[in-house]
């Protein structure tokens, strides 16, 4: 039996001998402890491990190779960061992540709170559920802890404590290559682009110079503007939830950069789930999608506003129009990176099932060509995108645009 003292990847049977020896607290009724492995993401491997009595634990542990390309490789230390991240998180907005009992910097793994309880969101989104409190819940995680981890209140010595114990070149390098550079040149040639469409991502994406500047000026903005202790990945396969709650996970790719760039993600991921829904027909859940993008941008800047007044400690941060003028950057930021995930989501190698799953190639092309219209605007107007409402009107002149209206 392994006693866990040397790095291997978990089967299922390791698993349960490690729920036994990591968890304990959990007094496990050890006849009846079955695993499955669950994960579906693109780098780790998932455990559920539980008994007959109740108990139950999510395992996560790093490969060093990544499941959605054995050529690609990654430092196995983003588990330590995942978790560390995981905890702090907990603390600044307590409730909206899921409990870490445990992890383990020998394996690479940590043990949490099995959210069973939930459903993964984006799943949720393809059977078209809708989540009243969605809006309200995402925002206040947000702006806890992005405006919480920032220079505007925190101690700026403690700031850069947290900036140097969670970075991950290699995790960052992957965003840089898949989000900001391969959508406009497929350098690599593992763009995933859906054949209808070849010509007008070539027209759009790859031959457009003037969107090419844009994204370049946002690229070296996110790798150098370290503003916040963001997520970098909020999508909605990062989202647990159910009626009552939200909980996000899958931190791994946090790092200090613009705190727009959660955001943007949580209103793209949103489109995407609108699209899947509106080639359904399914007409309340769209309305519900597009009231969730205007309450997303105003209900997180609003609590961002009131966090910044009651939190700011630095003192040139207090000097009248600075939270104005730091808001309006957020804002812009926002609309940016909804833009470059549309896009990267779309044609980049990691898609997302919303949109690959719809079956009709017409209903697919038009869908892809609504994201990346919105998607262009987002990135070439951002900075006048200033309320929730000119993100709708992004998406809705882009359906006006593909249907030729
Ligand atoms: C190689 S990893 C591809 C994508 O999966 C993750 O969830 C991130 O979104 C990343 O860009
Ligand atoms: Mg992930």
């Amino acid at each position: 039996m392994a006693n866990f003292d040397t790095y291997f990847l978990m089967k299922e049977a390791d698993a349960i001998e490690y729920a036994k020896v990591k968890v304990p607290q959990k007094n496990w009724d050890a006849a009846t402890m079955t695993c499955r492995e669950i994960g579906d993401g693109n780098l780790n491997y998932v455990f559920k491990v539980k008994d007959e009595k109740g108990n139950s634990v999510i395992i996560k542990q790093a490969g060093s190779e990544l499941r959605i390309s054995k050529d690609m490789h990654l430092d196995t230390d983003r588990n330590r960061i995942e978790s560390e991240i995981l905890i702090l998180q907990g603390k600044l907005a307590p409730g909206y992540v899921p409990e870490i009992y445990d992890y383990d910097t020998v394996m690479c793994a940590c043990c949490m709170q099995d959210l069973s309880d939930h459903e993964l969101m984006r799943t949720a989104m393809l059977e078209h559920k809708i989540y009243p409190k969605f809006a309200e819940q995402i925002s206040t995680f947000m702006a806890q802890v992005l405006m919480g981890t920032t220079d505007v209140v925190m101690d700026h010595q403690k700031k850069k404590e947290l900036q140097r114990k969670f970075i991950s070149p290699g995790l960052c390098d992957i965003t840089e290559a898949l989000v900001y550079t391969e959508p406009y040149n497929d350098e690599l040639g593992r763009n995933h682009v859906f054949p209808p469409i070849a010509q007008f991502v070539k027209e759009k994406l790859y031959d457009d110079q003037a969107l090419h500047l844009e994204v370049a000026k946002l690229k070296m903005d996110f790798m150098t503007r370290a503003q916040s202790l963001i997520h970098g990945d909020l999508h909605t396969g990062s989202i647990f939830i159910n009626e009552e709650s939200t909980m996000v996970f899958d931190p791994e790719f946090c790092f200090y950069g613009p705190m727009g760039y959660d955001i943007g993600n949580v209103v793209a991921n949103i489109i995407f789930a609108w699209c899947n829904g509106d080639v359904a027909g399914a007409e309340e859940f769209c309305s519900w999608t597009q009231s969730v993008i205007v309450d997303v941008v105003n209900l997180t800047m609003d609590k961002m506003e009131k966090y910044y007044d009651e939190h700011v400690t630095d003192t040139m941060c207090k000097t009248p129009g600075y939270k104005e003028y730091y808001m309006s950057t957020i804002l812009a930021d926002t609309s940016a990176v909804a833009g470059l995930e549309l896009i990267r989501r779309i044609v980049g190698m990691a898609n997302v099932k919303d949109i690959t799953t719809i079956a009709d190639e017409t209903a697919r092309a038009r869908a892809e060509k609504i994201c990346i219209t919105a998607a262009i605007d987002f990135i070439m107007n951002r900075d006048e995108k200033k309320c929730g409402k000119c993100f709708l009107n992004t998406l809705q002149d882009a359906i006006r645009t593909v249907d030729g209206k």
